[in-house]
């Protein structure tokens, strides 16, 4: 137990500064009180989670939604609330340029202004100390014939290839994939292959993250994350929840096995270290936020600790000898077991409340920012 202990004490789980704002769907985006007016704010939410969970010491930044004067200064603010900045997310999907595109666009003045966005991104990178850039590409097509499939891969290439060459020692990128929305046709970073592929072809600093909302309903996820951490090429997770599409919801709330099916793979790969990022990538359209992200690092907490319990020894005997059944009672003994005793004991030996949603609750933080938010720009994806 003390192994699963230590190895649940090194958890690092980077909660993303967009979801301590305002969010919601094309139907409506419903304000709640006490959100964040910038991204120092965003921050002070972001240590909430970190001083109940205890395993939240990153957050990554969203640009421009998080753009400031002084990023070293954001970067210093972070540290003196005991958190550090993440990932530097790019943001090439809302404005009016992107259209047709960013880095795929056939106009070669709009992809030159996508990648010199990526390239500020690393600029960043460097003032706020961050090793990694995340790049989401919502370029697609929505009607067959509306653009060259193939055209729009050497152009993603191409500006992949410089942005990867801007890479400082010790950074890197790592490429999401995403099956539809917006684009409706015909999306240029699709799936977990597509990534793959340019990302094998840059080097090692380009990685692949793995977003749990992206993909096809009745995708084995884990399979995806055994064959990118078999080939070394698992750079992180964006993770969420859906019952039908980018729902973006808690992690493990719609599918708390897939969760564990999920970590089983990394610690089984080899994946549960510092290489890996495991970030959240959530909005809160209608419950609390902070309280949302606590609940959702407990979420990936919990679906940790159980697959670190799995029997490995047994588990491999009963495959070796065919036994199916066996095999997977193994697995299902793990991930019956309430590990809710396990970790309430952990927080305590780790200086922190057993319970981290009911530490939060007492401590008043909420009527606080209540109180003291008013007036000025609530944060959102200010689409
Ligand atoms: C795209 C995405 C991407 C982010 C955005 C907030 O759906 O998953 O990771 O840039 O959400
Ligand atoms: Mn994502």
């Amino acid at each position: 137990m003390t192994d699963i202990k230590a190895a649940l004490r090194a958890q690092r789980i980077e909660t993303p500064s967009w979801a301590y704002g305002n969010s919601g769907t094309r139907f409506k985006v419903f304000a709640q009180q006490g959100v964040p007016r910038d991204p120092y704010e965003k921050l002070a939410d972001a240590a909430q989670v970190h001083a109940y969970t205890g395993i939240a010491p990153t957050v990554a930044l969203h640009i421009p939604w998080d753009k400031v004067d002084d990023y070293a200064d954001l970067a210093r603010h972070a540290r003196d609330l005991g958190v550090a900045i993440g990932a530097i997310n790019s943001n090439v999907f809302q404005d009016d340029d992107y259209k047709l595109g960013s880095v795929t666009h056939p106009d070669a003045r709009v992809r030159r202004k996508a990648t010199d966005h990526l390239l500020e991104c690393v600029d960043i990178m460097d003032a706020t100390g961050s090793d990694t850039l995340k790049l989401w590409f919502s370029d697609g097509i929505n009607y067959p014939g509306q653009d060259d499939l193939r055209a729009r891969q050497d152009r993603l290439a191409e500006s992949l290839a410089e942005v990867y060459d801007r890479l400082g020692e010790g950074q890197r990128f790592l490429l999401e994939y995403k099956l539809f929305e917006p684009a409706f046709y015909a999306t240029d970073v699709p799936d977990w292959g597509t990534a793959y592929a340019h990302c094998v072809k840059l080097g090692p600093k380009a990685q692949v993250v793995v977003d749990t909302g992206h993909h096809a309903p009745g995708t084995n996820i884990e399979f995806i994350v055994a064959f990118l951490l078999r080939e070394g090429k698992l750079g992180g997770f964006d993770f969420n929840s859906r019952f039908y599409a980018d729902d973006d919801l808690m992690v493990g709330a719609a599918d708390p096995f897939q969760l564990f099916r999920i970590m089983y793979e990394v610690i089984r790969g080899g994946g549960f270290t510092d290489e890996v990022a495991f970030m959240l990538d959530q909005c809160h359209n209608i419950e609390p936020k902070i309280p949302g992200q606590i609940r959702s690092v407990m979420n990936v907490q919990e679906a940790t600790a159980k697959a670190l319990l799995v029997d490995r020894d047994a588990l491999s005997a009963a495959q070796s000898a065919g036994d199916v059944l066996g095999a997977n009672a193994v697995l299902m003994d793990a991930y019956n077991t309430d590990v809710r005793p396990l970790l309430a004991e952990l927080r305590e030996e780790m200086g922190l409340a057993p319970d981290p949603m009911a530490a939060y609750a007492k401590s008043g933080y909420f009527e606080k920012i209540a109180a003291e938010r008013v007036g000025g720009n609530q944060a959102g994806w200010g689409a």
